[in-house]
């Protein structure tokens, strides 16, 4: 069994980030990763069309400035193999690979309470003791797929946009169905219907989108975002999403609507996300976000000539943004084409997948290539796919049978030394979640290295630390629009699943004020210990 100080599982952007931070403390480190690279989401997110919809400069690691001013990228929003790329780089020029184990997937990891290490085992067997485990799973990571009656029996290619085959996928001249009109469907569809023969989307739920606004990077806007990257960081970490923007300090129903009008629609074709802080209340108040609604259903409508698509296409049902919205390029007027058709599900639901294509109600499509764009199982979904097992076997699992529950959203009460970056309780999907991951790792190194020189063997949130948090992030939660819809960031997703609001929704700055000020505290809502509770009178895990 190989003994290590950190076991980091997975190798996406938060991963190699850990193994960066944690090697640099002096920890022996290995990072198990369970695919046959490095990348995470964006090695497997490989579908057409997919790019990011946080701009480049600002989805980008800020621990090197030598790293900022050494790469170029080329366009606002970069596409999945630009990503890719500027991750490998990362990988090779911090030698980062050889701390790497690929096609390793971590299968259980149970702590041992007398010793105060985690034992981790790899599906083959493998395993290891360490004193920390730092989980970068992701949040997006486990894909979800539709459980339809004789899906077995379609002859035709069915691929997952979170699963893209590595082999090519040919949609050119080909009857291709996407099923999911989540960001990954939106993204695709303009893409694929340039070539494909046909293109049916199966949409259950209108999404609301902004365009993307993409284009090239200049020289001049590369030169000037150079020279001055420190304060775009730190006006990025002091942002509500991380993603730069400062909100407009007024009401949407302060202004009268033509002002407003002018407001969003300088927001809407330039900000993409950022159109949601075009007034500080649209994510707070109803009747603010009611004139953002009216304005993006608007602005969607003029895209689309059929007027019978138009109704179907443009989201009525919830208000902007309490789902994620997708930032889009050219998805709606996709469905202008005459090789393009939208299949409207809660018109005519899917019967059965047969050998040649997929039955509705309304009647038979025939396809040679379905793709299911619907997404993950969000947040847990890969939290619980290894067993986690932490004192008294308690199984994380078991523990967050009815929701998650952390202390910050980064420590769980009875799973000592584990720490969960970018997970529930943390502003995660709520933010830009490079922002996010790096203040967490930095975070988690400040507190690492206080252990090492003060003898401290165990961190580990408390009971009472992790109630009181839960309840935060459930009061923070109903100040906004969040709960009123069905959505993964409710655990909406899959039947069965506990409805809680799964992320931080305070926002980043906030987040880390409440980060800084528990290490000021002296680490307030955790225990740090010098010898490890099992060797003391034994508590109940909760
Ligand atoms: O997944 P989704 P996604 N039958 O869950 C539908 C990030 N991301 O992969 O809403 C029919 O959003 C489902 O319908 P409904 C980003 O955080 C980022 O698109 O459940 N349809 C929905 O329309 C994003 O939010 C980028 O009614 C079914 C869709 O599938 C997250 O990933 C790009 C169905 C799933 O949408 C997930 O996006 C892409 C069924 N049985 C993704 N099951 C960037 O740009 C599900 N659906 C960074």
């Amino acid at each position: 069994m190989a003994e290590v100080d950190a076991i980091v599982v997975g190798a996406g952007f938060a991963g190699l980030r850990a193994l960066y931070t944690l090697r640099k403390l002096g920890l022996r480190v290995t990072v198990l990763e369970a695919s046959d690279d490095v990348g995470g989401v964006w090695y497997h997110n490989a579908y057409p069309g997919a790019r990011c919809d946080v701009e480049s400069y600002d989805y980008s690691y800020r621990f090197s400035p030598e790293l900022e001013q050494e790469w170029r990228w080329t366009e606002r929003y970069a596409q999945q193999p630009e990503i890719l790329r500027y991750i490998h780089h990362v990988a090779d020029r911090f030698d980062l690979r050889r701390d790497v184990l690929l096609n390793t997937r971590m299968t259980r990891a149970e702590y041992d309470e007398a010793g105060a290490r985690w034992t981790v085992t790899a599906e083959d067997g493998r395993t290891w003791t360490t004193w920390m485990l730092v989980l970068c799973v992701g949040q997006l990571s486990l894909p979800k797929r539709p459980d339809y009656p004789g899906q077995d029996l379609f002859e035709g290619e069915v691929v997952h946009s979170g699963q893209w085959p590595k082999r090519k996928v040919e949609w050119a001249s080909r009857r291709v169905a996407i099923i999911g009109t989540g960001s990954s469907g939106m993204q695709m569809t303009p893409v694929i219907a340039q070539t494909a023969k046909h293109l049916t989307v199966f949409q259950r739920t209108p999404n609301y989108s902004v365009p993307a606004a993409n284009a090239p990077v200049t020289e001049e806007e590369d030169r000037q975002v150079k020279a001055s990257y420190p304060a775009r960081r730190a006006q990025a970490a002091n942002s509500p999403s991380g993603l730069g923007f400062m909100p407009n300090r007024r009401s949407a129903l302060d202004d009268p609507p033509e002002v407003r009008e002018q407001v969003y629609e300088a927001a809407y074709n330039r900000l993409g996300f950022g159109f949601a802080l075009a007034y500080h209340d649209i994510l707070l108040s109803k009747p603010a976000n009611d004139t953002a609604a009216e304005f993006v259903r608007r602005k969607t409508a003029e895209k689309i000539r059929d007027p019978e698509l138009r109704k179907k296409l443009v989201p009525m049902d919830h208000a902007f943004a309490a789902r994620r919205p997708s930032v889009d390029s050219g998805y709606y007027e996709a469905f202008n084409r005459d090789n393009v058709e939208l299949a409207d599900l809660r018109e005519a639901p899917i019967v059965e997948f047969t050998p040649t294509g997929i039955r509705t109600t309304a009647k038979h499509h025939e396809f040679d290539l379905v793709i299911l764009a619907t997404g993950f199982d969000v947040f847990t979904g890969s939290l619980f796919k290894p067993e986690i097992t932490g004192r008294g076997g308690l199984t994380l699992k078991r523990k967050w049978a009815n929701g998650p529950i952390t202390h910050l959203g980064i420590g769980v009460n009875a799973f000592p030394n584990l720490f969960i970056v970018v997970g529930p309780g943390s502003p995660s999907l709520l933010s830009n979640v490079l922002v996010s991951t790096e203040e967490q790792l930095d975070w988690l190194a400040t507190l690492i290295a206080k252990m090492r020189d003060e003898g401290i063997r165990e961190f580990e949130v408390t009971a009472q630390a992790e109630q009181e948090w839960v309840a935060h992030v459930n009061e923070r939660a109903k100040e906004t629009i969040y709960p009123s819809a069905q959505s993964f960031y409710m655990g909406s997703e899959l039947p069965g699943k506990p409805r809680v609001f799964m992320p931080y929704s305070g926002g980043v700055r906030g987040y880390r004020r409440l980060l800084h000020q528990c290490a000021e505290q002296g680490y307030s809502g955790f225990e740090l210990r010098k010898a490890p509770a099992a060797s003391r009178p034994r508590r109940q895990a909760s």
